[in-house]
């Protein structure tokens, strides 16, 4: 029976936007499932996002949206980016979808009659102002052990100590700020001793097929010895628990996450049990490496425990972390380059799949630098890859009329190099496979500069043919061998060979002589030194913070009208430094008299746009509440002022009123803030003229 693959990829959290880091575990699973495709394996992949959690929930706070809207927002994003990237899984998904509400509750259920379910009390922290429990890392507080004072819920930076939220001297709730207090509830968990025995069975008779850093993690965790694992928690947004008693609560979202993979592949494919209740079926999971243990020892208990056959991991591959030119990816700072940055580069996503490939973090971190991604883009695909196929389709056209050449000598057989490369991807070796196949290229272009078929044309066209001929089979190899990292690479190599698509059967065989080519047509386009500057510039997290999207200056109103056809808005007729007019939702908030001849703050990079008929260019910027309470932002400085916080620079690019909301303002304490930075006018700090807490916009 022809083996079956089910490949994974760990599901990133969507609360939040996907950076080249993250890209690293769905692109290597993508590349590994279509290696297989290549080979007519039958396998699936499932790829998809892990939607539960406090995280949602407190970002969707943030955002003053529901945890809902909130990870509903972000799906669309990282459909886009992983769109965008070539990412072709055949099941997308989401953990919050009611195929995943229907498995967990089932594997849940399933393991509570297997007596592998036990209840116990759980002392958790709360915010009597947020009114919610808080997970570990949204504690702050003393470490108990080093008082050092920004330690977390669940660990201490500082000393490294793994920590109890409910231990924390002072412990403060990282939302609001106040002090939270220590409530006793009840929860279940998994009984992770009770099933020990079996899973370290099933672990020893697995890992062989997984990474050290696997098997290290997964090993350090046994030999600590599994304590019962609380898998509930007091949240509402999230799958429902189907037990009396606690209806109230939710699964930990590393108990529905994994089962997400099962949900998922049941949202897509009606015969998801022949992949997840199946003893034919190979189980090849991709992950980063914080992900190792809820994969080898959490989520094949979840499954053991039910006694209902599910197929568990046979193989796993885990990445360590790509980093971002020796620091952190980070959205807030407008550092790294994140899947909707490289959407817009301009760059194409062949090219960002390939670096995150050949410089994939598989044995220890890595980092993203420009030059480095600038030096694989022109000496490798560029003058390697694209110079070869590129000489090799225009010699043909040239010389031979656009036709294959007679192939009278096979001279460059790489049988052997073809089979170490399937090898090193059987074995998910997917870097070392990739400098493999970039040496296979080096190899055709010494080649094609020992045979000098420019010059022996002169003499023996036959000779010079057979030399094209031997080096358009090699083109057609690497298309199919690249296919699996740059697939709009290994299509466009094809088109030009005027080729059906290829697998993996047609390495090494001739091309029909006579058979006719394409144009043509550049693969690669080398990265400037101007662009790298701009760039590295962009994206470096320095006086970039996202405030400098904005332009922001101090607007006098010089007049106030009704709009005559909007009940809510005013026409404000303002100096920015210059004459505009504004439109303004303020009727219900203010008269026209509590307006005029104040300083207000306006966001003046606005794309200009048309209220009801009326112009509006550019928006001032008003605080609101939670009750819908609206208070102006002021400022005390003449026209024309630049609003900045420190270390910003006022935007110069026109924006979306989307782009404004990316940059996220508040009004506390009568100031306006962007994250700690108090927005200043000149040197005075601008003011609420309300009591009003809140966004900003
Ligand atoms: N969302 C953690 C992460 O994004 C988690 C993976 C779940 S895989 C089931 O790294
Ligand atoms: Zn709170």
């Amino acid at each position: 029976m022809k083996e079956k693959i089910l490949v994974t990829s760990a599901l990133p959290f969507v609360n939040n936007v996907p950076h080249l880091g993250n890209l690293v575990c769905v692109v290597s699973a993508d590349v590994y499932t279509r290696f297989l495709r290549l080979k007519k394996t039958n396998v699936i992949s499932i790829l998809g996002t892990d939607e539960h959690g406090t995280t949602a929930e407190v970002k969707a706070l943030e955002e003053g949206l529901t945890p809902k809207q909130l990870v509903d927002k972000y799906f669309k994003i990282h459909t886009e980016i992983y769109d965008w990237f070539e990412c072709d899984y055949d099941c997308y998904g989401r953990s919050s979808s009611k195929h995943n509400h229907e498995i967990a509750q089932n594997i849940f259920l399933k393991l509570n009659k297997n007596g592998f379910i036990k209840q116990d009390i759980l002392e958790q922290v709360y915010c009597d102002k947020c009114k919610k429990f808080l997970a570990d890392r949204f504690v702050g507080g003393t470490c108990p052990h080093c008082n050092y004072e920004h330690a977390r819920g669940d660990q201490c930076e500082n000393c490294s100590k793994l920590l109890d939220a409910v231990e924390l001297i002072n412990p403060k709730c990282s939302v609001c700020g106040s002090k939270p207090v220590v409530k006793s509830t009840e929860h279940l968990f998994i009984d992770l001793p009770k099933l020990n025995p079996e899973l370290k069975k099933w672990i020893k008779s697995t890992e062989k097929n997984w990474s050290e850093n696997a098997k290290t993690m997964t090993n350090a965790w046994l030999k600590e010895g599994l304590k019962p694992r609380c898998i509930t928690r007091d949240l509402k947004w999230g799958i429902p628990v189907p037990l009396k008693g606690f209806e109230k609560k939710v699964f930990y979202s590393w108990f529905d996450a994994p089962i997400g993979y099962i949900g998922i592949t049941a949202e897509c494919k009606k015969d998801w049990k022949s992949w997840w209740h199946a003893k034919d079926v190979k189980l090849v999971q991709f992950m980063g490496k914080d992900n190792i243990p809820f994969h080898t020892i959490l989520f094949p208990a979840f499954l053991i425990g039910t006694r209902d056959n599910y197929t568990l991991l046979n193989s796993i591959s885990v990445n360590e972390y790509l980093n971002y030119e020796g620091g952190q990816f980070s959205k807030s700072r407008h550092q790294g380059v994140f899947g909707s940055d490289a959407k817009n580069i301009g760059i194409p996503a062949d090219v960002w799949r390939y670096y995150l490939m050949v410089n994939r973090p598989e044995k220890t971190d890595t980092h993203f630098v420009w030059e480095d991604f600038q030096e694989k883009l022109n000496n490798e695909l560029v003058a390697n890859i694209g110079n070869l196929v590129n000489r090799t389709i225009t010699f043909t056209n040239r010389f031979f009329d656009g036709k294959v050449p007679m192939l009278t000598k096979k001279e460059l057989n790489l049988e052997k190099e073809y089979k170490s490369v399937e090898e090193l991807l059987d074995k998910i070796e997917l870097k070392k496979a990739l400098k493999e196949i970039m040496n296979i290229s080096k190899s055709a272009n010494q080649y094609f500069q020992e045979k000098e078929p420019w010059r022996i044309i002169k003499e023996d066209k036959e000779k010079a043919g057979n030399t094209l001929a031997n080096l358009l089979i090699i083109a057609r190899d690497l298309s199919v061998l690249l296919t699996p990292y740059i697939p709009k690479t290994g299509e466009n190599i094809q088109k030009q060979l005027n080729l059906k698509q290829q697998d993996w059967s047609d390495l090494g065989k001739e091309l029909g002589a006579g058979q006719k080519i394409n144009k043509e047509e550049l693969l690669f386009h080398k990265l400037e030194d101007k662009d790298l500057q701009k760039f590295k510039d962009e994206f470096s997290g320095k006086n970039n913070s996202p405030f400098s999207k904005l332009n922001l200056k101090v607007a006098k109103v010089e007049d106030v009208k009704p709009h005559p056809n909007g009940d809510n808005l005013y026409i404000l007729k303002i100096d920015v430094g210059e004459k505009r007019q504004l439109v303004a939702g303020l009727r219900p908030y203010y008269k026209p008299e509590e307006i005029k001849g104040k300083s207000i703050v306006v966001v003046t990079n606005l794309q200009p746009a048309k209220l009801r008929g009326e112009k509006s260019e550019g928006m001032l910027l008003a605080a609101e509440d939670r009750v819908g309470k609206v208070g102006l932002v002021l400022a005390n400085a003449k026209p024309g002022t630049q609003v900045l916080v420190d270390g910003a620079k006022p935007g110069k690019k026109e924006i979306t009123f989307n782009e404004f909301l990316e940059v996220k303002l508040k009004a506390k304490k009568g100031k306006a803030y962007f994250e700690k930075q108090e927005l200043k006018a000149g040197k005075e700090a601008v003011t609420i003229d309300r009591d009003v807490e809140g966004k900003i916009r």
